[in-house]
């Protein structure tokens, strides 16, 4: 393994931003599944740094379109200062998450590392899901279907504010791949804010391949590469632990080769592996599954090459 960056495992134990409980379980999962073991028997350094604290989920309906807001602002506060200190210690930080909300705390701490460190930031999101809601036009009030429109500004002062810069970026520095399932108001936004989105009718069209070569284009050496992988962009046939299954994902090989393009670009520095629901789950199966898929995010599969 070329990646001599040691990687810094951070438990994120929350579902506060869900619609379902038990995503605060997936960190454990992700350790039942050996993910540390797993890294390491590839040459990297792995620290795990445990579970970061925070408040407990009071499971309230919305008020003014957010669910749990103080709550979600205190998990993604501690988030942040987390993530910011593993990448000053030149560490690559993994948010085991945990629900999606906590990529708000995570890119807010990346974006403010890159402008600090005179590097370009590129944010790929695989999911079945945009999470490009506002709280004027969110269906649920969940705030996991939020973290895009936070960090490109569209927010809560409290989420929006959290690296110190508003926005904490530009919707042109993200790619959403895998995309299936868009609300009505959120669709519009999208459009308006021309988010780069290749849906699974792309990939359909297109292939993966060609789908990540453009997702992965004009990266060079001083890119910053943020991956925010919803287990939930998975096809539910392989990946049943996720709150919110939408069918027609990617397949085990399309995932596979997703991460694989990903890993050769030699660029990923940070990554957020959330939405995992073990009370979902068959046996761990989909939290063994995220394991097999960091595995190759991390370069398993280059080791099959010459
Ligand atoms: B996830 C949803 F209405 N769009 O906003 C919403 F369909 O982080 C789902 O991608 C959001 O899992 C899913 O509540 C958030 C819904
Ligand atoms: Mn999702
Ligand atoms: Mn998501
Ligand atoms: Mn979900």
């Amino acid at each position: 393994m070329s990646l001599s960056r040691p990687l810094s495992l951070i438990g994120v134990p929350t579902d506060i931003g869900a619609s379902v409980r038990g995503a605060s379980m997936g960190p454990e999962a992700l350790r039942v599944a050996q993910l540390q073991a797993r890294l390491e028997a590839h040459g990297l350094t792995v620290h795990d740094l445990g579970n970061l604290p925070g408040p407990a989920n009071p499971w309230l309906p919305p008020r003014d379109g957010y669910r749990h807001l103080d709550e979600v602002v205190q998990w993604n506060r501690s988030v942040h200062d987390a993530v910011f200190e593993a990448l000053q210690r030149g560490h690559l930080p993994v948010m085991l998450g945990g629900d999606h909300c906590l990529a708000i705390g995570s890119i807010s701490a990346v974006a403010r590392h890159c402008r600090e460190q005179g590097k370009r930031l590129r944010v790929l999101w695989l999911d079945a899901h945009a999470d490009f809601n506002t709280s004027a036009i969110t269906p649920s009030g969940n705030v996991h279907g939020m973290p895009v429109a936070c960090l490109c500004g569209h927010g809560p002062a409290g989420l929006t504010t959290l690296g110190g810069v508003v926005p904490a970026i530009s919707p042109k520095v993200v790619r959403q791949i895998g995309i299936r399932s868009v609300d009505p108001g959120e669709k519009r936004f999208v459009h308006e804010q021309d988010l780069e989105v290749f849906d699974m009718r792309y990939i359909d069209e297109s292939g993966m391949r060609h789908t990540m070569e453009l997702a992965l284009a004009t990266l060079d050496e001083n890119t910053h590469l943020h991956v925010s992988f919803d287990v939930d962009f998975l096809d539910p046939d392989i990946a049943p632990g996720v709150g919110t299954t939408v069918p027609g994902g990617p397949t085990y090989r399309e995932a596979q080769l997703c991460m694989e393009m990903i890993a050769d670009t030699g660029r990923l520095a940070s990554l957020d592996v959330v939405e995992l629901n073990p009370a979902l789950d068959l046996r761990n199966r989909t939290a063994e599954l995220a394991v097999d898929l960091i595995e190759s995010l991390f370069g398993k599969s280059t080791l099959m090459r010459k």
